[in-house]
C-alpha cells in the first residue's frame, strides 16, 4: 500500500485476490473483506440472528472436521450447498434465529472466506456488505488507519457488485470525512462505477457474471437482500481467527 501523505488516510481497492500481496505491505492497516453477493452479507445477516462468534474456513475440509466436532457449519461451493453441511450462504438461512442464536457457526465459501484467510495478519480486518455500509465506515473513521477495500471477486476474477461496494465505501469516507483525502486510483475507479449505479443496484448488476449465476438458481430473494444498504448495524471484526462483533477486553490479573 502507497503511503498516506501528512496527516490524510490512504484509500485504495484491491480487485481480486491474486492481486491481493501487491497492496498488501504494510499491516497495520483497516482491510474491510467484500464479497456482496453472498458471503460478507450473510456473515452480517448471522450477527443479526444472534450468532457468537463465525469461524471462516478457506477449504471444505477445514469445514468437516469442524462438522466432525459437533459445530453447526455452513459450506457453499458454485453458489449452492454442500451436501452434508448444515447450510449455505443464503443471508436468508439466518431468518431462523432459533437455530443460531448465541451459536459459534463455521462457515466456508468459494472466495470470502478464501480473502478473509489471505487478510488475516492485518492489524484489523472488518466484514462489509451493502447491509452494513454506514456503520462499516462508521467504524473505520473510528480506527483512522489507512484503508484497503478488498473486494474477494470470483476465483481470483474481478467482479462488478464487490467494486460498488468499495466505490460506495469510499465514496461516503471520502465526502464526509476529510482525512480520507488520499484516494487511489482504483479508489478513484470504483467511486466512477458507483456513481453510474447508485440508486439502481439491482438493475446496474442485470448483466453481471454472479448475478446471473444466482439468478439461475433462483436466488433472486438473496440478491435483493444483499443489495439493499443499511439493514443492520453490526460490523464483523476478525479476532483470534474468528469472526466477532465485540473483542473482549484485556484482563491483567
Ligand atoms: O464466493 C463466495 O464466497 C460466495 O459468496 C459465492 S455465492 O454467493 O454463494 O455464490
Amino acid at each position: 500500500m502507497e503511503e498516506s501523505s501528512g496527516n490524510s488516510r490512504r484509500i485504495e481497492v484491491v480487485f481480486s485476490p491474486a492481486m491481493f500481496p501487491v497492496y498488501f505491505d504494510n499491516k497495520d492497516v483497516a482491510v474491510v473483506v467484500i464479497d456482496v453477493l453472498r458471503a460478507t452479507s450473510a456473515i452480517c445477516a448471522a450477527f443479526d440472528a444472534g450468532v457468537q462468534e463465525v469461524i471462516p474456513v478457506a477449504t471444505v475440509e477445514e469445514a468437516q472436521a469442524y462438522k466432525d466436532m459437533g459445530y453447526l457449519v455452513g459450506a457453499e461451493r458454485k453458489a449452492e450447498i454442500v451436501p452434508g453441511f448444515d447450510f449455505g450462504n443464503s443471508p436468508l438461512t439466518f431468518k431462523d434465529t432459533d437455530k443460531f442464536k448465541d451459536k459459534s457457526i463455521v462457515l466456508t465459501t468459494t472466495n470470502g472466506t478464501r480473502a478473509i484467510e489471505a487478510a488475516q495478519d492485518a492489524t484489523h480486518l472488518l466484514i462489509g456488505a451493502f447491509t452494513n455500509l454506514d456503520a462499516v465506515c462508521k467504524k473505520l473513521e473510528e480506527l483512522d488507519k489507512d484503508v484497503l477495500l478488498f473486494c474477494a471477486g470470483w476465483k481470483d476474477r474481478f467482479n462488478l457488485e464487490d467494486t460498488l461496494l468499495a466505490g460506495a465505501i469510499t465514496k461516503k469516507l471520502s465526502s464526509e470525512n476529510l482525512r480520507f483525502s488520499n484516494l487511489s486510483d482504483s479508489a478513484l475507479a470504483s467511486i466512477s462505477l458507483y456513481n453510474e449505479a447508485e440508486g439502481n443496484l439491482y438493475q446496474y448488476l442485470g448483466n453481471s457474471s454472479h448475478r446471473r449465476r444466482l439468478s439461475s438458481l433462483n436466488l433472486e430473494e438473496d440478491i435483493i437482500y444483499c443489495l439493499t444498504p443499511n439493514q443492520t448495524e453490526v460490523v464483523p471484526v476478525l479476532h483470534e481467527n474468528k469472526l466477532v462483533t465485540k473483542i473482549p477486553e484485556l484482563t491483567y490479573s
